[in-house]
């Protein structure tokens, strides 16, 4: 009888788990693209009929495919395919087929003239003599773009009539970078595994890698490197090659390139070669008949993605040669195919130069920093590397913290094209826990002023070239995995989202972003969307006050990088430690980088590093990054550092608990699927925010010797309990 009843409750659960809700179930897996019902007062001029003027290719049907999926959803009918245009007919066309009927073609083709390869032109016209809805642009892959941005204004809520939109992206290279391993783990990945399933490829296409494309296609993402910047030889192995072949060509309509991860050692691995020196002359004929190999099977790939003498990666400095000899040998096999190398700025010193470097550590300029090891190493390379090169650099000069300056580098090499390296994932702003919208952090160091030879010129514009015609790039390090709603929660997605934004048009205001993707990801309704945009735009600026406010970093566990653990001082290097990142003591906190400390800031031009070299025109908020300070130096709001130290801890913390009732008075606004998913993460954030406070303020406390200011709840266990806690099976850590 027990045996019964319990078969019943576990039919009765499966039996509600599939009650369909409404239409389609919100699980996540349709992104931004969800096409639901427009009201009725929005149907008005909506097309029900499409027109794709000249011959058709992939790409256009991809195009018209996303139409008629869209209206299906948008309208809840087919779009018919006409032959000829009738009232309201989207037509379809590149500039070379502008029909002639249309009465403003001579306008359209010169609009289009501005609008190069990518761009695209939507607006109303009239074709023999009746009104249609436009989509028109130079190349096939315009107009998919085109195409999806006019879905995402009906989605946004914009009438048909009123949409006109004129659009080409600002830099020619707007790249994913999957850090996925060929067991489809994923490092740093907090989504489940790789979408990419190595093992089934490539005979086994999993339909998911077109949803990919059309996600990434609706944001101009036009590159993806398959996997890890940590490389296996393998990845060159013929099998290997097959299988992105196999990926590349169901990205290629999607105007997505694939590009590769590779490990600089492979021909010596695969003992092909006695050696991977770039000047060995074997060397470079492997690598010739490599890439050869490759473009055979993949015509239009992208290249290669290098990280090179960083964290243990071999690379050509192995053989007494510097990053640009070993990025143009790359680069010369590549050449004949148009291929690029994406060489990584990310590197340090060696763990012997480093304690090298640290032994003079009284002599001023002379403290070891980190932070200052990628600029030696690159910007005397500055005009070295080969026309196919790009120097890939992180947003900041140490590891993805939840705030660093920008990376010096971006004011400091004006002869070589550089790509800017987001990491989409939040490897260290709560995983995919706490919900971080990172748009206003990837505006605030795309806008960070590198007073390049004295004049403005934000990080957004030397990418773009702006000031030697040195074109860039962007790479987003993925937050895509197995997950069904893709990012492992729904608020990643937005992330996914604004770095495809930005990485179209820089230039586009994170605020802006939130909103219209919350328009489509719920609904374009104001009471939801105030509120959701609110929660995400205070969102980042949260998690940085309750794990590294006013410039701290570096504080997170070891490995992991899972929660708090400013105690860390016993790695084998000391540039891993966290102590070595706050210093503090009885006599203050902070790492001094101005010209007493390590002087790194002489990195960034005369102007910025004057304004970043006293603690009087540096921002609060990033006081710490540069400038080691007793606990009682007095903050413009009054307060002692110490105070203010413990008000930020206290205010990130808080900025959660309001996240987290804003959210709450959604409940009547969100399908109750996500409402639960986003409830349940915010209270799992609360409960880390409070874990990231107490332990830090409980170790800032023991290292300052001060008692908590008046008032100020202390911390729920002693600092022995935080130092206690471990993580073994913490995800993306292989
Ligand atoms: C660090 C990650 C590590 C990456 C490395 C990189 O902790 O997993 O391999 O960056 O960017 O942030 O190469």
């Amino acid at each position: 009888m027990r045996g019964l009843l319990r078969w019943l409750r576990a039919a009765l659960v499966l039996a509600v788990a599939c009650i369909p809700m409404g239409a389609v179930a919100e699980d996540g897996y349709q992104l931004w693209l969800r096409y639901r019902p427009l009201p009725d007062a929005q149907r008005a001029h909506v097309p029900d009929s499409i027109l794709a003027v000249g011959v058709t290719s992939p790409t256009v049907e991809a195009a018209r495919a996303e139409l008629r999926r869209g209206l299906q959803g948008l309208l809840g009918r087919e779009l018919a395919l006409v032959p000829q245009a009738r009232a309201n007919t989207l037509v379809l066309a590149r500039g070379a087929d502008l029909p002639a009927a249309l009465d403003d073609a001579p306008a359209v083709r010169a609009a289009l003239r501005q609008l190069g390869n990518e761009g695209y032109l939507v607006r109303r016209a009239r074709l023999n003599g009746v009104p249609v809805t436009l989509v028109a642009a130079n190349a096939d892959i315009g107009l998919l773009y085109g195409s999806f941005a006019w879905l995402r204004q009906l989605q946004l809520g914009t009438p048909a009539e009123g949409i006109a939109l004129a659009s080409r992206p600002t830099l020619p290279l707007r790249v994913l970078n999957h850090w996925d391993n060929l067991d489809r783990s994923v490092e740093r990945g907090y989504a489940g595994e790789s979408i990419w399933n190595w093992w089934e490829l490539p005979g086994i296409l999993d339909p998911r890698y077109l949803d990919y494309a059309r996600a990434n296609a609706s944001l101009g993402i036009n590159g993806t490197v398959l996997n890890n910047v940590n490389a296996k030889a393998e990845v060159l192995g013929a099998p290997f090659i097959a299988k992105a072949a196999a990926v590349a060509g169901l990205l290629r309509p999607y105007g997505i390139k694939v590009y590769l991860s590779v490990r600089w050692s492979t021909p010596l691995e695969l003992k092909e070669t006695r050696s991977a020196d770039p000047l060995d002359p074997e060397v470079a004929a492997w690598w010739k008949r490599k890439a050869d190999e490759i473009y055979r099977s993949i015509p239009d790939f992208g290249g290669f993605l290098v990280k090179a003498n960083s964290e243990g990666q071999p690379g050509p400095q192995d053989y007494g040669r510097n990053h640009a000899d070993g990025a143009n040998m790359l680069a010369r096999a590549l050449a004949p195919h148009q291929g690029i190398v994406m060489w990584r700025a990310f590197v340090y010193a060696s763990p012997e130069e480093a304690r090298a470097a640290s032994k003079g550590k009284d002599a001023p300029g002379a403290i070891h920093d980190r932070a200052t090891e990628a600029y030696a190493q690159f910007q005397p390379l500055d005009g070295k590397f080969d026309k196919n090169v790009l120097v890939q650099v992180k947003n900041g000069a140490i590891d993805f913290q939840p705030r660093e300056p920008a990376h010096p580098l971006f004011g400091a090499m004006p002869r070589t094209p550089l790509m800017m390296e987001f990491q989409i994932t939040k490897e260290y702003l709560g995983f995919a826990t706490h919900l971080a919208y990172l748009g206003p952090m990837f505006q605030e160091t795309l806008g960070f002023d590198t007073r390049i030879g004295g004049r403005s010129l934000s990080v957004a514009q030397v990418v773009r070239g702006e000031q030697a015609g040195r074109v860039g790039g962007i790479a987003g390090v993925a937050n895509i995995g197995s997950s069904r709603n893709w990012s492992g929660s729904t608020f990643d997605q937005a992330n996914w989202y604004a770095f495809g934004r930005l990485a179209w048009d820089q230039g586009l205001d994170s605020r802006a972003i939130a909103r219209e993707w919350a328009a489509q990801t719920f609904s374009p309704d104001r009471r939801l969307l105030d509120p959701v945009t609110d929660i995400m735009m205070r969102s980042r600026e949260a998690v940085v006050d309750y794990m590294t406010p006013l410039g701290l970093h570096h504080l997170m566990g070891t490995g992991h990088h899972h929660g708090p653990a400013p105690w860390v001082d016993n790695l084998e290097r000391a540039d891993w430690n966290p102590v070595y990142y706050h210093r503090a003591g009885r006599d203050g906190i902070g790492f001094d980088r101005g010209p007493r400390g390590s002087n790194a800031v002489a990195q960034y031009a005369p102007e910025v590093a004057r304004r970043f070299a006293s603690p009087a025109t540096t921002p609060p908020s990033l006081l710490l990054w540069f400038h080691r300070l007793p606990w009682d130096h007095r903050m413009a709001s009054g307060r002692t550092l110490w105070e203010e130290l413990v008000a930020r801890y206290d205010h990130g913390v808080a900025e959660v608990a309001a996240m987290q009732a804003e959210w709450q008075r959604l409940r009547p606004l969100v399908d109750a699927e996500r409402f639960e998913e986003v409830a349940q993460r915010l209270a799992q954030q609360h409960r880390e925010a409070q874990w990231w406070r107490d332990a830090c303020l409980a170790y800032f406390q023991q290292a300052s010797g001060l008692p908590l200011p008046a008032g100020v709840r202390p911390p729920a266990q002693p600092l022995e309990h935080y130092r206690s806690l471990s993580f073994p099976y913490a995800p993306g850590h292989g």
